[in-house]
């Protein structure tokens, strides 16, 4: 266990945020731990225990086949859209409303930052890192889409080409879109404040922001009730699960309740 350095939320941290600083946030699968959504590190349930997401979120893997590959996205799909945001989501929303300047940058997939209100307020972004479950492309021309015929073979073929459509997320191997990344760099390398919150701080080019916020001077703060590469370097640990920290620490800095 790296150092607790402080078991509850330091008064330094609540008087920095009280400034108003240039805000950047980092999440990962674990701030959607307490929606119900599996993280990468738990081990897959029922039928998909026997995969690594690593082997599955390839494109590799697609081209072997694509039919499975589609349908633990699929089923990941129909998991997502029974979750709901939870209290660390909708925290984060606070804070984007609080900050003038607050960018929220998210490794997660599954669209509940976007559920939540994140990047919808005036001075707010959301960048979504390796892309969107709900959002389907074509393999042949990149054409993104939000709907996609269903058909009896998955996956469903692109309706104008004819392609095989895959889902509109970065797969291992692949590049960030520049866009992304560029936001992302941007965030890390001005922030006064950065949070890394709910990741493992394992999967590049994610990972590295954290370190590119401390290199650039800001306060750094990890929110993860485990260890991570990162933990021994971050001015603050909070090593709490994020729906109950977060929500305690918009209540201290700007009073605001967020009930149940
Ligand atoms: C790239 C989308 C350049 C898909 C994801 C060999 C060949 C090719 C590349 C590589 C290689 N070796 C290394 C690489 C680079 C590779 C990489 O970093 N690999 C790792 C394994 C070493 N990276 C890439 O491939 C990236 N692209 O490098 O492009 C390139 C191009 C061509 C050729 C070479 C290089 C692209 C990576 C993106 C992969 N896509 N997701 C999908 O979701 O299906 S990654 C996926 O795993 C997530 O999005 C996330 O980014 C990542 C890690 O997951 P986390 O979010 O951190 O979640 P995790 O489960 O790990 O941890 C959860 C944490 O939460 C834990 O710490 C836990 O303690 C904590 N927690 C739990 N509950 C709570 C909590 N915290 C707070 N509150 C709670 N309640």
């Amino acid at each position: 266990m790296g150092a607790n350095k402080h078991a509850v939320i330091p008064g330094a941290l609540i008087n920095l945020l009280r400034e108003d600083p240039i805000t950047a946030v980092l999440t990962g699968a674990g701030i959607s731990a307490e929606s119900g959504v599996p993280t990468f590190r738990e081990a897959q349930t029922g039928l998909w225990a026997q995969f690594d997401p690593q082997e599955l979120a390839t494109p590799q893997a697609f081209q072997k086949d694509p039919k499975l590959v589609w349908g633990w996205y699929q089923w990941r799909r129909e998991l997502v859209n029974q979750a709901a945001p939870n209290l660390g989501h909708h925290a984060l929303v606070v804070m984007e409303a609080q900050l003038q300047d607050f960018r929220l940058i998210t490794q997660n997939i599954d669209n509940l930052h976007y559920r939540a209100g994140s990047g919808q307020m005036p001075g707010g972004q959301l960048v979504e890192f390796h892309g969107n479950i709900h959002r389907t492309k074509c393999v042949e021309e990149n054409l993104v889409m939000n709907f996609w015929p269903e058909m009896e073979e998955m996956p469903p073929q692109c309706p104008r080409c004819g392609g095989l459509l895959r889902p509109d997320v970065v797969w291992f191997g692949e590049s960030v879109p520049e866009s992304a990344q560029n936001a992302a760099l941007e965030a890390a390398r001005t922030c006064q404040v950065f949070f890394s919150i709910g990741t493992s701080t394992v999967v590049e080019p994610a990972a590295s922001l954290p370190f590119i916020a401390l290199q650039n001077k800001a306060f750094v703060v990890e929110v993860n009730p485990e260890p991570t590469p990162l933990t021994p370097y971050a001015d603050v640990v909070l090593p709490q699960p994020a729906g109950n920290i977060l929500p305690e620490l918009v209540r201290l800095v700007w009073g605001i309740e967020l009930n149940v």
